[in-house]
């Protein structure tokens, strides 16, 4: 698959139009291969639904921007008409999108999914829950549900009921586009693939040595100097301020929440490049495009340093609509500890005062900060003391430990992309642990979510982003929303394997790791 030409919910040229259904595609999919599993499935024969070119998609107010996704996605490869209409009363055909009458456990994100030979319903609390049991729906169709291009069918549903809600209401994914840039279209063909998984924040490293991807207006070199370059000194790139509202409405459209992420007050040399004002010594240093860490860093002491992170918080603030920011923090080797502690608590304020909640790498509990901020664990070790601290505190703690979760870790030791300073990650050690125990002194309710990070100092492309994300991706996405008590390896790369046809068609670049019997 070439990264130019994509196959973006109709923003590219269809891709695989030629990939034809195969035997396993043409079956009716099982209501337990859903990935993450449900909390509850209840199959039914002969209670099979089968949907056809009379096929109509009714909604209510609220969930219209639901029914107009679901209907896009459908018609692509069953060619079919598919209107989207209001609902009548009850429930009688078609595929319904309500917005009424779900299970009262399924909360703020669950759904109820009913399929009857008569009928699809979909019932949830809010938008989020139906967007959830739209992706579930989309893994009950045959796989060539997910071709561009149309397909023989016949588009079968398998009967049953499904009352699914998440374990956290966090689930993350991370991308960095600082070291290698990625383009508009790549993101979104990510943004795409993580859905499907109910993967329901992005969270974007926007920034680091190697280069400053966002247009920040107050301070316009940041992106045009600083980003100009990527790893290995090839041409890098940034979005500007309406390509970033767009990747966000995009996810959005989606069932994702973009969290921007600005790295201080290490990880900063593309900034200092930038702006000679920035140092310590009114020296800007030479852009850097290898892949060090831990040398450079803000000066601590300069008034310009606040104005500079004032702004560009602010800046970054306004174009984002979610709740959180992302202020990095990490491996700030280069900042003396007490300086640190100085700057983190001249800037959590800032993020607090543009009304957005502060995340930052686990670093930043070295600072104590407030307990509505976010600190996002990522050591390879199984007790930190003052994470744990923060968590007594009351600092919810967001999960990414390295030696499971990155998804920039090689598979094992003859992966061709990937890192390996946290260790080999094959699928099953993605999978197996549990992010409510995982940490000594943090318990199940100090949780805040799961994130799986994709660092990209060895990742060119959106084939490389998919080789190491998949199958890992959908391990730590089922962490994140399936109950501990449906943990099981056997059962779980049985499930995995039944994506594989899947990815397959979408031209997912995945790792066929031996640990999984593809199908
Ligand atoms: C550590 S994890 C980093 C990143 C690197 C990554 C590579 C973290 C907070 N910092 O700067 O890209 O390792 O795996």
């Amino acid at each position: 698959l070439s990264s130019l030409v994509l196959s973006v919910g109709g923003a590219g040229p269809a891709v695989h139009a030629s990939v034809r259904p195969t035997a396993a595609a043409a079956q009716v999919a099982s209501m337990q291969d859903v990935v993450p599993v449900p909390v509850k499935v209840e199959p039914a024969t002969g209670a099979d639904h089968t949907i056809t070119s009379d096929t109509a998609i009714y909604t209510q107010t609220g969930s219209a921007g639901v029914g107009d996704y679901l209907a896009a996605l459908l018609r692509r490869s069953t060619g079919y008409p598919l209107p989207v209409k209001t609902a009548p009363g009850t429930p009688a055909d078609g595929i319904s999108l309500l917005l009424t009458g779900a299970d009262p456990s399924v909360g703020d994100q669950g759904y109820q999914l009913d399929v009857t030979t008569a009928a699809v319903v979909v019932r949830a609390n809010k938008p989020a829950g139906l967007f959830a049991g739209v992706q579930t729906l989309r893994q009950l169709l045959p796989a060539a549900v997910e071709s561009t291009s149309t397909q023989p069918g016949p588009w079968v549903i398998p009967g049953g009921r499904i009352v699914d809600y998440p374990r956290f209401a966090y689930r993350g994914s991370h991308l960095d586009v600082a070291r290698h840039f990625f383009t508009v279209d790549e993101v979104k063909r990510y943004v795409d693939e993580i859905s499907l998984y109910k993967v329901n924040y992005l969270h974007l490293h926007l920034t680091d040595d190697q280069g400053w991807r966002i247009q920040i207006n107050s301070w316009p070199r940041l992106a045009t100097y600083g980003g100009e370059l990527e790893v290995g000194g090839t041409p890098g790139g940034y979005y500007t301020q309406d390509q970033y509202r767009d990747i966000v409405a995009y996810a959005q459209s989606r069932g994702i929440t973009v969290v921007p992420e600005i790295d201080m007050p290490g990880h900063t040399n593309a900034a200092l490049a930038s702006y000679a004002e920035l140092n310590c010594n009114n020296t800007a240093p030479p852009r850097r495009t290898d892949i060090e860490v831990g040398y450079s860093s803000l000066c601590i002491s300069k008034d310009v340093t606040y104005k500079f992170v004032a702004d560009v918080i602010r800046e970054v603030a306004a174009l984002t609509p979610g709740p959180y920011l992302h202020i990095g923090g990490d491996e700030a080797s280069a900042t003396p500890q007490q300086d640190y502690i100085t700057f983190l608590n001249k800037v959590l304020p800032l993020v607090q005062q543009q009304g957005k909640i502060a995340m930052g790498w686990h670093d930043i509990v070295n600072a104590t900060p407030p307990t509505s901020a976010v600190p996002q664990y990522w050591g390879t070790e199984t007790s930190h003391g003052g994470v744990q601290a923060a968590a007594k505190r009351g600092n919810k703690i967001l999960m990414s430990p390295a030696n499971k979760s990155y998804l920039d870790m090689k598979y094992n030791s003859s992966t061709r992309l990937g890192l390996s300073w946290a260790g080999f990650i094959e699928v099953q050690t993605a999978y197996e642990w549990n992010p409510g125990s995982h940490l000594s002194g943090v318990t199940e309710s100090q949780v805040f979510g799961v994130e799986a990070p994709l660092w990209s100092e060895t990742l060119l492309n959106i084939d490389d982003i998919e080789f190491m994300a998949f199958p890992r991706l959908p391990a730590i996405a089922e962490l994140g929303w399936s109950p501990q008590s449906t943990h099981n390896w056997n059962a779980f790369r049985q499930r995995l394997a039944a994506q594989g046809p899947r990815w397959q068609v979408m031209g997912v670049d995945f790792y066929r790791s031996s640990q999984v019997p593809w199908k």
